[in-house]
């Protein structure tokens, strides 16, 4: 069997103006659709980053995709691990200054991590099996994931006469919060809470997470991550306020930047007596930052994504170094459509060391915009089931995608820039400052 069509298709899908330390969301963000076709007609899809940057990144992958055989994937990996290492300079991997999806330096690990799940996907449609039993079968067929809540102005996303409904509603301040967090968790059944901060005042967050926990209350673990938002000074502040609302199951997200800012986030935190766990996917987004990670007592949570770690036999490979170094293991997300979401999914699934709910913006995405035959992937009771379709589980509705290529085609950007938007909508002269607190 040879790989005889590689295609790449850019989508643009609506998105809310959701704040976070990088900015504001723009009204549509960008991803790329894979697909690969074999000589005896099996096809495989993925899903990944959108716009020039990764287009461009699997455009140059062609010459070693096309008349490849799709079980040969550590050749695929070698040969795109050696030509990232001759460009290589030197650098800073983590994703403090750089969102997710444009570090140079993760390019190879993006690249392949898109071609591995579409190839993954033409095996297990030649097998008959989906990926997870592929890949060695699942430690859990019905992964968990979590409420994934964001400040936001008001606004459903999408422009002109594209504008969306607003699901959610402006989200300012700690009551709104506790709605936006109400109405995600009655309509898809989670039952562990992410707060993205970095948005608003340190008390103001502070507030917000007591707010949620008091609705809530001990049985809805919660974790708020800031993006580096906060000097290590305010991050033990926010620590020691949040003691009791981060544990039982909770962790505290990215507060300072750097692994060195991190440890001693951590130093202070233990030496009051608080255990609160840091988790990151900043620091560590590649397997060089785990032994330091762990040397430093930097991060005691590892936030993986099968987009940039390479894809998801390396997502099993990170399961196994986080048990071994004992450290957690969780997932990061970035606004993605179902294809994405049965990828997480999957990788999950086939993760035996896996210790929290994992991340998806997938409830700020609707249907209008979902490329999946037959509608977007269920939640139910916070999981998504991998059921015993081959590969993925999932198809290409070819009229959506169709969709999503015209309004990426009438889009003036090709990168997320979450610093135009807020000086676009919020405030002329704004810029993403670390720390900000
Ligand atoms: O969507 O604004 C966002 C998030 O801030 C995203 O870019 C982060 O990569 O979700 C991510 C995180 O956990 O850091
Ligand atoms: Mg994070």
């Amino acid at each position: 069997m040879r790989i005889s069509e590689f295609r790449i298709h850019p989508v643009a899908i609506a998105d809310g103006p959701l704040r976070s330390s990088y900015g504001r969301h723009a009204p549509y963000a960008l991803r790329s659709v894979v697909e690969l076709k074999t000589d005896d007609g099996l096809t495989g899809i993925s899903e990944t980053y959108g716009g020039d940057g990764p287009a461009a990144a699997l455009e140059a992958a062609r010459s070693y995709v096309m008349g490849s055989d799709p079980y040969q994937l550590t050749s695929l990996w070698m040969s795109l691990a050696q030509r990232a290492e001759q460009d290589r300079k030197g650098g800073d991997r983590s994703q403090t200054y750089l969102v997710p999806g444009e570090n140079p330096l993760d390019v190879h690990a993006r690249t392949f991590a898109a071609i591995e799940v579409a190839c993954l996907d033409i095996i297990g449609k030649a097998m008959g099996r989906p990926i997870c039993d592929i890949v060695g079968g699942a430690a859990r067929r019905e992964p968990p994931f979590s409420a994934y809540l964001f400040y936001k102005h008001g606004g459903g996303g999408g422009l002109g006469a594209d504008v969306r409904e607003d699901e959610y509603g402006e989200c300012l301040d700690a009551q709104s919060m506790v709605r936006q967090a109400k109405q995600m968790i009655a309509k898809y059944g989670f039952k562990e809470i992410k707060l993205k901060g970095g948005v608003l005042d340190p008390a103001e967050e502070i507030d917000t997470i007591r707010a949620l926990r008091e609705e809530f209350g001990a049985a809805f673990p919660l974790r708020i991550d800031p993006n580096c938002a906060w000097s290590v000074e305010t991050s033990v502040e926010i620590g020691r306020a949040l003691k009791d609302e981060l544990s039982d199951g909770g962790y505290l997200e990215d507060p300072t930047a750097s692994l060195d800012g991190m440890a001693e986030v951590r130093r202070r935190l233990l030496a009051e007596g608080n255990d609160t766990p840091l988790a990151s996917n900043v620091a560590t987004t590649a397997f060089e930052h785990l032994a330091p990670a762990r040397r430093m007592d930097a991060v005691q949570i590892v936030l993986s994504d099968p987009h940039y770690w390479g894809g998801i036999r390396n997502q099993q490979h990170l399961s196994k170094f986080c048990e071994a170094l004992g450290l957690g293991l969780s997932m990061h997300s970035n606004n993605h459509l179902g294809v994405s979401m049965m990828i997480m999914a999957h990788a999950s699934a086939a993760c035996p060391h896996l210790t929290y709910a994992c991340d998806t913006h997938y409830p700020w995405q609707t249907d209008v915009d979902e490329v999946v035959l037959g509608g977007r992937v269920p939640i139910v009771d916070g999981c998504v089931r991998i059921g015993n379709k081959p590969g993925l589980g999932v198809e290409l509705d070819y009229d959506q995608l169709a969709r999503g290529e015209e309004r990426y085609a009438k889009l003036p950007y090709r990168k997320r820039d979450d610093e135009a938007e807020m000086r676009k909508h919020v405030d002329p002269n704004w810029k993403r400052v670390l720390p900000r607190w």
